[in-house]
């Protein structure tokens, strides 16, 4: 049955990817390693020891992939650049790098195709983490430089650009749980993080409006929503506005209304950690922008009562969570099952908090500074079946797509200003620290040949995207 979306004219219709899952070629024209090379190389960090070494071959056959982009009908493609292929050592910027992306870009718009740049999508160049990284204050101007240079190659032809995806990840799962690169596991280095984070992004905002005031700038932040799992028991109705506040609230805030939660300042204190605010940082960080891109792949039910211990990752870090992390001792928050379908992840699929969230977000925060809100990232993996002749009838990954699509529309009827959606992702891709194992491609990518095949969820999106309406009705299988 054919569901009609309420949609706004002009929505962009898009996929996203990012340099280190698909583009490979580590060492190619000067790339130095980023955090993530030398993550790859740690003993049990990443599953089955995979690297971004060859990923998806992106950085070769990228004009293949803009094919499948025109053949989809995509708006618009959302890709990070890699810092360490730009700055690869203190000071140096390679033009090689920059030509790479230069290449990108044309041949996104040959094909009509809106090129949506992220500058930070997790692979900090080595040299700086070894000057500290994002706990280091030196980072904001190192990030500044970058930003300018990249802006200074592509500015021309590049309209939207997004500073920083999910510094969440950056942040708790870099510095505080260890589950992705670096890999380390310091409270305090953590909330430094945070913070130095949001005042880089803000910083750049404020350079490039200064030198392309038509630019469009925004950040990526992810969301999840979580419910108490009794709504009656104020240990869980605390565990999950603890959580909204750790993981939503404390980077939404200063973004847009420029303070922190003073509930997130006491908690951190409550476990002896600060942000490292400074004079007119909050006044940096909350620089107007353009849009806000919104990540979200799943909600959470949430207990304040502590259950058994579950999952590890490979290194012995608890198992990723859409949670501020329990290890930097914040949130006595704990993931509960609702019963609802799950993705390969392991995550809930709960596509009606997707609408709440956007209408939430429009309602408390975006709505009242007139900024858009766009679904940056929506996706999800799924163990796929494969044909003989590579075909994936990847059924649970377009349902998904589609319950998560209306609950687009629903928000949009609802009266939240959305104007676009990109899938995540275009291609199966590495998936951090769970390696080439789980994939969220809406393209199956065949890592032995390279070969791309399109799957099911694809073929439904290009007719989403052809229509204006999805194929409602299909249960994702439990
Ligand atoms: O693959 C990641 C992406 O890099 C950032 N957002 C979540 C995706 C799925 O885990």
């Amino acid at each position: 049955m054919s569901h009609p979306l309420d949609l706004p004219g002009g929505f962009v219709w898009g996929a996203a990817t990012a340099a280190f899952q698909i583009e490979g070629a580590t060492s190619a024209d000067g790339r130095t390693d980023s955090i993530w090379d030398t993550f790859c190389r740690v003993p049990g960090a990443v599953v089955g020891g995979d690297t971004g070494e060859v990923a998806c071959d992106h950085y070769h056959r990228w004009p293949e992939d803009v094919a499948l982009m025109a053949e989809l009908g995509l708006d618009a493609y959302r890709f990070s650049t890699a810092w360490p292929r730009i700055v690869p050592e203190p000071g140096r910027i390679e033009q090689r790098g920059l030509d790479f992306y230069s290449r990108l870009v044309d041949g996104l718009l040959e094909r009509g195709i809106t090129p949506w740049l992220t500058l930070y999508h997790w692979d900090l160049p080595q040299w700086l983490e070894d000057r500290g990284g994002w706990t280091s204050r030196d980072v904001v101007d190192h990030f500044t430089e970058y930003a300018l240079a990249v802006h200074g190659a592509l500015g021309d032809r590049v309209r939207h650009w997004t500073t920083l995806n999910e510094p969440w990840c950056s942040a708790f799962l870099g510095y505080a749980g260890g589950q992705h690169a670096p890999g380390r596991q310091e409270p305090q280095a953590a909330v430094s993080a945070l913070h130095h984070l949001l005042l880089a992004h803000g910083r750049v905002v404020q350079e490039l409006r200064a030198v392309d005031p038509t630019a469009q700038l925004g950040i990526t932040l992810n969301f999840t929503v979580p419910d108490p799992v009794d709504p009656s028991d104020e240990a869980d109705v605390r565990a999950a506005a603890l959580s909204d506040t750790m993981a939503n609230r404390v980077f939404v805030e200063p973004v847009v209304l420029g303070a922190y939660p003073q509930d997130a300042i006491d908690a951190l204190a409550a476990v002896g950690t600060a942000l490292p605010v400074r004079d007119g940082d909050l006044e940096v960080i909350g620089t107007p922008i353009d849009f806000l891109g919104v990540n979200y792949y799943t909600g959470t039910a949430v207990t304040g009562h502590a259950p058994e211990p579950t999952e590890v990752m490979p290194n012995g870090a608890p198992v990723e969570r859409p949670l501020s992390n329990p290890s930097v001792g914040v949130v006595d928050a704990y993931p509960v099952s609702r019963g609802l379908p799950r993705t390969a992840m392991d995550w809930e699929v709960q596509p009606e908090g997707l609408e709440r969230l956007l209408v939430r977000l429009h309602r408390d925060y975006t709505g009242p500074a007139g900024i858009p809100l766009y679904v940056t990232e929506n996706g999800s993996a799924f163990d796929d079946e494969v044909g003989p002749d590579g075909e994936v009838d990847d059924v649970e990954r377009t349902d998904y797509l589609v319950q998560h699509l209306a609950a687009v529309s629903d928000a949009v009827a609802a009266g939240a200003d959305v104007r676009g959606y990109f899938a995540w992702s275009l291609l199966d891709n590495f998936e951090w620290a769970y390696g080439y194992e789980k994939r969220f491609g809406i393209v199956r990518v065949d890592f032995e040949t390279q070969a791309r095949t399109p799957k099911s969820s694809a073929r439904t999106y290009a007719r989403a995207i052809a229509t204006g309406a999805v194929p409602l009705g299909g249960t994702v299988r439990a």
